[in-house]
């Protein structure tokens, strides 16, 4: 039997994946490219949907290949690719704007997010097709499974719809997607503020936790994490959001599960366990980061991968611009 498909990707838009973006989706991401036919896009056409510097863009995307790489995405195992390097993209994207209506991308939380902050005039009409851009980036690939964060839940649901309405009005054209979001981990926390969702765009920068920051800005970030009241390290989303969080990154990366931590912190106080949490993080990354600045400072082996990967991708997405073109009955 064939394997399942995966897509998934990542916006270039900052100088280093945070700690959410690599628990949230990039640590699925290196596990199933072991089980699955996996394709994983740095998606830099979403990214221009903000205010972007053309420096900076190109810095980032190849600072975002280089984190992949160095977080365990193999270019062997998996198709690692630029968005832009496939124009796939852009035609599927227009034919997924055709087909959803307009209300239904109004209902779009993060839209109505982060059109809010600027004020909804400053909002770019790309901010708004975002989302059927994204299904476009799901439905080329024939994908099966996409895992991402919590925060993309929404998007998943809308790519769902949109693909079962194109299957039955224009015959069978995509597969129908299924979110892959953890139970666990799916959405980190802001370490300041751990009612919001850890962001690059909002909280305070103290409360990021940005992978290839050095080891020491993130332990002394980690040593003053907003705990909760009380003094046991204990599990409560209600009560103890902040300790909440804690454990659910010490967790994930130190493999122990959420109740072990729970007993091996037991008459510790809250400062022990920052501390130890810090630790794990820092260690965790340290090679990583060591990896992927090495990585940096070879563009062209970079440039290389990813051209290899898009090329792998074209060829792929162009089947399915094909057949959804045809069942249109657009003549090619
Ligand atoms: N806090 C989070 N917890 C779990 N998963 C998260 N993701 C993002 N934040 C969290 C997941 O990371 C993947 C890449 O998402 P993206 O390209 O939208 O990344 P981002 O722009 O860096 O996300 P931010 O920080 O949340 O950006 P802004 O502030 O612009 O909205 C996705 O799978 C996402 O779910």
């Amino acid at each position: 039997m064939s394997k399942k498909r995966v897509l998934s990707g990542i916006q270039p838009t900052s100088d280093s994946f945070h700690l959410g973006n690599y628990l949230g989706a990039v640590k699925q991401w290196v596990d199933l490219q072991e089980t699955h036919d996996a394709f994983y896009c740095i998606v830099d056409l979403h990214a221009l949907t903000v205010e972007t510097d053309p420096k900076l863009l190109r810095k980032r995307t190849l600072t975002s290949a280089a984190q992949l790489l160095a977080l365990g995405i193999s270019p062997e195992k998996s198709t690692l690719f630029v968005q832009s390097q496939v124009p796939q993209h852009n035609q599927l994207g227009w034919i997924m704007e055709c087909m959803a209506g307009f209300g239904e991308a109004s209902r779009m939380t993060q839209f109505k997010d982060k059109s809010s902050k600027a004020g909804a005039d400053a909002a770019r009409v790309g901010l708004f097709t975002y989302p059927m851009l994204m299904a476009g980036d799901i439905l080329l690939y024939q994908t099966n499974l996409v895992p991402v964060g919590e925060d993309q839940r929404q998007h998943i649901e809308l790519t769902r719809d949109i693909a079962g309405r194109f299957n039955s009005k224009y015959g069978e054209t995509f597969a129908i997607p299924e979110g892959f979001i953890l139970k666990q981990g799916a959405k980190i926390f802001d370490i300041q503020d751990p009612t919001a969702k850890m962001s690059k765009s909002s909280g305070s920068g103290a409360g990021l936790i940005d992978i290839l920051d050095t080891p020491e800005v993130n332990a002394k970030k980690f040593k003053s994490a907003v705990t909760d009241a009380g003094r046991e390290v204990k599990f409560d989303l209600v009560e103890k959001p902040g300790i909440s969080n804690l454990l659910t990154i010490h967790a994930a990366l130190s493999g122990k599960s959420i109740a072990d931590l729970e007993n091996e912190f037991a008459g510790k106080g809250y400062g022990d366990f920052k501390g130890a949490v810090a630790e794990v993080v820092v260690e965790y990354f340290r090679p990583i980061r060591a990896h992927a600045l090495e990585l940096l400072q070879d563009e062209a082996h970079l440039i290389s991968i990813l051209h290899k990967g898009s090329e792998k991708a074209r060829s792929v997405a162009q089947i399915t611009v094909d057949k959804a073109y045809k069942n249109l009955g657009i003549v090619l």
